[in-house]
């Protein structure tokens, strides 16, 4: 029976990641890096804002020393913070707000894991922030996704067993994370063809069937 639904942020209850790809793709020209592309961006879904850079800096021969690589992590967030300024409940995914209503409805405990240290700041700006039960976020990990320890801080602070959890991803490296943590994992968007989540959905409207079909 399932008991808690955990949210990923970035992607799936708000359009954060169009914001992540305009900020890395500044900073990239900034470094003379041309053609920083979409495709480049889908490997820095989920994953931690250095791994993120590391993807970044693949795309050039220039060697960085770690103070340097911090220094660029920093100023991309800065440029990513300074976009977040226009963020409001308008930049949340469609049928998120019905869907966390229906689960409140259901009982059903409500939790955010999400790789971000933004988390509380976007989840004030778009009004979601005293919806959760719980938030987990890169502020209370030491590892990034793939693993699964975001999660199994936000089960933890839900009280909630792992196996009674399940998580909601857009991102390849969030569903390996839900499942290494032993939670069901629903692939929605980006994630949508993962071969390794239980169940997909083209978005989070379609994922009413999903719960029933976990017992609830
Ligand atoms: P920050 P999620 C992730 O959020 C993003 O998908 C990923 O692109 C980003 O690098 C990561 O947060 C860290 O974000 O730089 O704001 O700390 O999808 O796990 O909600
Ligand atoms: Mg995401």
């Amino acid at each position: 029976m399932i008991k808690a639904v955990i949210f990923d942020l970035d992607g799936v209850l708000v359009t954060t990641d169009e914001l992540h790809f305009q900020a890395w793709k500044q900073l990239a020209e900034e470094l003379g890096i041309e053609g920083f592309t979409k495709a480049d961006n889908a490997r820095q879904r989920g994953v931690s804002r250095m791994a993120s850079l590391e993807v970044v800096l693949e795309k050039t021969d220039r060697k960085f020393s770690d103070e340097e690589k911090t220094a660029l992590a920093e100023k991309k967030n800065d440029m990513y913070v300074k976009s977040l300024s226009s963020l409001s409940p308008l930049d949340v995914l469609e049928g998120v707000n019905n869907f966390i209503a229906y689960l409140r409805g259901k009982g059903v405990k409500i939790a955010v894991g999400s790789a971000s240290k933004n988390t509380p700041l976007i989840l004030t700006k778009t009004n979601l922030a005293h919806k959760f039960d719980a938030v987990s976020c890169g502020l209370d990990t030491q590892k990034s996704k793939p693993d699964p320890e975001v999660f199994l801080i936000a089960a933890q602070k839900l009280g909630i067993a792992p196996s009674e959890c399940v998580v909601i991803e857009d991102s390849d490296a969030g569903i390996e994370a839900a499942k290494a943590g032993g939670m069901y994992a629903v692939a929605v968007g980006e994630a949508e063809h993962n071969k390794m989540a239980d169940i997909s959905a083209a978005s989070v409207d379609g994922l009413y069937k999903t719960i029933e079909m976990f017992g609830r």
